[in-house]
């Protein structure tokens, strides 16, 4: 097992993997931006190591010097958290040749999932089902053209770069398609310096439903259950929760073992996440992989009741997955509590939260690095907390996110928390009925 390890990360997940780290006996090492010398995270790890200026750039994103501090401390590992260099092929790279175990996927199988539509074949071969498209790369308008006939308006052009929404264009007619074809390269081009596309069948009103899975370098896979995550805007996914309403034994059943398929054909190592769109018939389709920690990953623990970066930490150090069958018994919802006006389109709102009480009691879970006092920073995302509420059923979940949400008190900030309360008491939202389109009609009351 690891002696120390390095967090290359801030915030709320760089906390929750050296709590993880202490209750294994590990000793931990943090690096922080001038920013954020009065962080949590920075309190509560063995060690600390200033990494340079606010921006992102010259501090959580510099491989040189999140390395240099690996040597300097004597870490034997890199747990790179979410985000930033979390799916970083070169950075995954450099560690292993300076002898530091990167706690996340090797360069080759980041690059292999990040590439999306080499991403899509390879999930074809393995055969789990995908969304009717191009074989590969699209060659030029013409190849374009023919394409989207054969598949049928309406179609969705895609980066192969991509994630997150950009160069990705939905197309009705082949108007259309003339004008995505050029305007999605060139945003491609601009976002990722790859102006690869491929394209799909357009699939109206999906869910995103995401299984969690685990692979250990022996080829053993499992898979720990889906989470729902279709309440999102702009691509930033806003509440999680798992068991999926839109679930049935069924479909865990597939699309579990379409996930594990997956894990295995690729052999992959640690946990990760295989994204799915699910439409209104319950056919879902591969959409991406995810080769890290999520978000998300905390109400897939409570609801199975099992610490996943202990998992990634041990998948890492070598041990063997101990495969076993899970079915949720329980239900868990988290909101994510960001410093963000949502009277406002959810403009950012960085500045000192003045005064702060966090809720508490059975089933309830706060991840957070903030406190009374505490200034948020404009450099990074406006992730303050997640509020995390796990009960027997949805039903049970829901009031007790409305209780909880009732005893938060974040001063000085604007938050989320005021849509979330409008949330849990949104009609579609209690039945379950939602797809990735509902944020696009959703409006706060005053
Ligand atoms: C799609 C789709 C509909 N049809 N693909 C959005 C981000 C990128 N990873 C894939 N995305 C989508 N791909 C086909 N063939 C709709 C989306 C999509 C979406 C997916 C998941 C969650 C939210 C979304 C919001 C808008 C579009």
């Amino acid at each position: 097992m690891f002696k120390k390890i390095l967090i290359a990360n801030r915030g709320e997940i760089a906390l929750r993997v050296i709590r993880t780290c202490k209750e294994m006996g590990i000793k931990t090492v943090a690096v922080y931006s001038t920013a954020d010398r009065d962080s949590l995270h920075v309190r509560f790890a063995d060690e600390a190591v200033c990494i340079g200026p606010p921006q992102s750039s010259q501090s959580y994103l510099d491989m040189v010097k999140i390395i240099a501090a690996c040597e300097i401390t004597n870490a034997d590992a890199v747990h790179p958290g979410y985000g930033f260099l979390s799916e970083n092929a070169q950075f995954s790279k450099i560690c292993q040749e300076n002898g530091i175990k990167f706690i996340g996927a090797s360069p080759e199988m980041i690059n292999a999932m990040g590439d999306k539509a080499n991403a899509k074949a390879t999930m074809l071969k393995a055969g789990v089902p995908c969304v009717p498209g191009s074989p590969g790369l699209l060659r030029d308008l013409d190849h374009a053209k023919e394409t989207a006939k054969k598949i049928v308006y309406p179609v969705m052009m895609k980066a192969t770069a991509g994630g997150g929404g950009k160069g990705m264009r939905v197309c009705w007619d082949e108007k259309q398609l003339i004008e995505a074809w050029d305007s999605a390269r060139k945003e491609a081009k601009a976002a990722f310096g790859n102006d690869g596309m491929y394209m799909e069948k357009f699939i109206e009103e999906p869910r995103h439903i995401e299984i969690q899975i685990a692979g250990d370098r022996y080829g053993n896979a499992c898979h720990l259950s889906e989470r729902d995550c279709s309440i999102q805007r702009r691509h930033q996914k806003l509440v999680e929760e798992t068991p999926s309403p839109f679930m049935t034994s069924k479909l865990r059943d597939k699309m579990g073992k379409a996930a594990v398929k997956a894990t295995k054909a690729i052999k992959y190592e640690g946990v990760g996440t295989i994204e799915f769109l699910v439409d209104k018939h319950r056919n879902f389709y591969f959409m991406e992989m995810n080769t890290r920690i999520q978000v998300e990953h905390t109400i897939t623990e409570e609801v199975i009741n099992y610490d996943l970066v202990k998992e990634q930490i041990k998948l890492a150090a070598g041990e063997k997955i101990v495969g076993k069958e899970y079915f949720p018994q329980l239900h868990a919802i988290q909101c994510r509590i960001n410093a963000e006006d949502p009277f406002n389109g959810f403009r950012p709102c960085p500045g000192k939260i003045t005064n702060y009480h966090q809720p508490g009691g059975h089933g309830i879970r706060v991840d957070a690095h903030v406190y009374a006092g505490y200034v948020i920073p404009p450099y990074y995302d406006s992730l303050i907390s997640k509020l995390i509420t796990v009960a027997q059923t949805r039903e049970e979940a829901i009031t007790k996110m409305e209780r909880a949400l009732e005893e938060y008190y974040i001063e000085g900030v604007m938050t989320t928390i005021p849509f979330h309360q409008q949330l849990m008491k949104n009609a579609d939202f209690r039945a379950g009925n939602f797809t990735t389109k509902f944020m696009e009609t959703f409006v706060m009351k005053k």
